[in-house]
């Protein structure tokens, strides 16, 4: 299905000058009334999240930073929200001249550097704060490892980006939530093309810490990555990095 390319596919858009977290604010925000695809974005977060705990830099006007509500309806959709955002997003900067990859699970990365991540947080079975961080211009304390699409010969304004996340969002997630079966198979199919990791050699840090290394083969159909190392290994959570082929 096609939505039309506007910040008006979100349900209600709060948007700030300054917070601590859009997906903090979020969950403030959330009652049982509160409408999927109800949205926040601030143009300057103070204590941005990544992913276990981890620091996310959105320095005032230099990125998007948007926060989105999601009810899903089964874990099979559930599982895939973080890769399905993923695609959507590649999709989304596609639209602009902007060829991504994707790194498992939550990576947008140009040419080899980060250009955003994707935290979703898991509130309870039927709720999902999905939160985007994209760099639009260089910050003063983003590691060397981020871009931004400045950087990389893009002029986007924010409200054109959002419009194109909530559009390409909006369009993956009635997919999964019409039919998860077939849009599942599909996703699998798009991350053949889209996402960078697989058929790379890669080194991934498990929760504990364990470093396992080997060859990324597939990621299966509840969004696990498959490891050779050789016995192939699934992994539901870890820090991939990929390594020289
Ligand atoms: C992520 O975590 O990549 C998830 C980022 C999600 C941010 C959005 S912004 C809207 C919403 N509200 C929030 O509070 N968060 C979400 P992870 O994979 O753990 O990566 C975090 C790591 O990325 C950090 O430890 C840094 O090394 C690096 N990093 C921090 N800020 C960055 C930036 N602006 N660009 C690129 N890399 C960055």
């Amino acid at each position: 299905m096609d939505f039309p390319i506007s910040k008006n596919q979100f349900v209600g858009l709060v948007e700030l000058s300054e917070v601590d977290s859009t997906n903090k604010e979020l969950l403030r925000r959330l009652d049982a009334d509160t409408p999927e695809f109800f949205a926040v974005t601030a143009d300057e977060q103070t204590a941005g999240l990544g992913r276990l705990g981890r620091n996310w830099v959105t320095e005032s006007g230099k990125a998007l930073a948007v926060s989105i509500l999601l009810k899903p309806v089964s874990t099979r959709q559930t599982d895939w929200i973080t890769i399905m955002a993923g695609l959507a997003l590649g999709s989304a900067l596609e639209k602009f001249g902007v060829k991504s990859s994707l790194k498992w699970p939550n990576d947008i990365l140009v040419e080899g550097k980060k250009l955003s991540g994707i935290l979703a947080e898991l509130v309870n079975p039927s709720t999902v704060v999905l939160g985007i961080g994209i760099n639009i211009k260089p910050q003063k304390h983003s590691p060397d490892t981020a871009t931004s699409l400045q950087e990389l010969g893009v002029a986007i304004g924010k409200d054109q980006l959002l419009g194109a996340i909530a559009s390409e969002l909006r369009s993956y997630w009635s997919e999964l939530l019409a039919n998860p079966e077939v849009a599942i198979a599909r996703f699998q199919a798009e991350l053949s093309t889209r996402c960078g990791t697989l058929g790379t050699k890669v080194r991934a840090e498990l929760p504990g810490g364990k470093n396992l290394y080997g060859v990324a083969v597939a990621i299966d159909d509840t969004g696990r990555l498959i490891i050779e190392t050789p016995e192939p290994v699934a992994l539901a959570a870890a820090d991939v990095w990929h390594l020289r082929n």
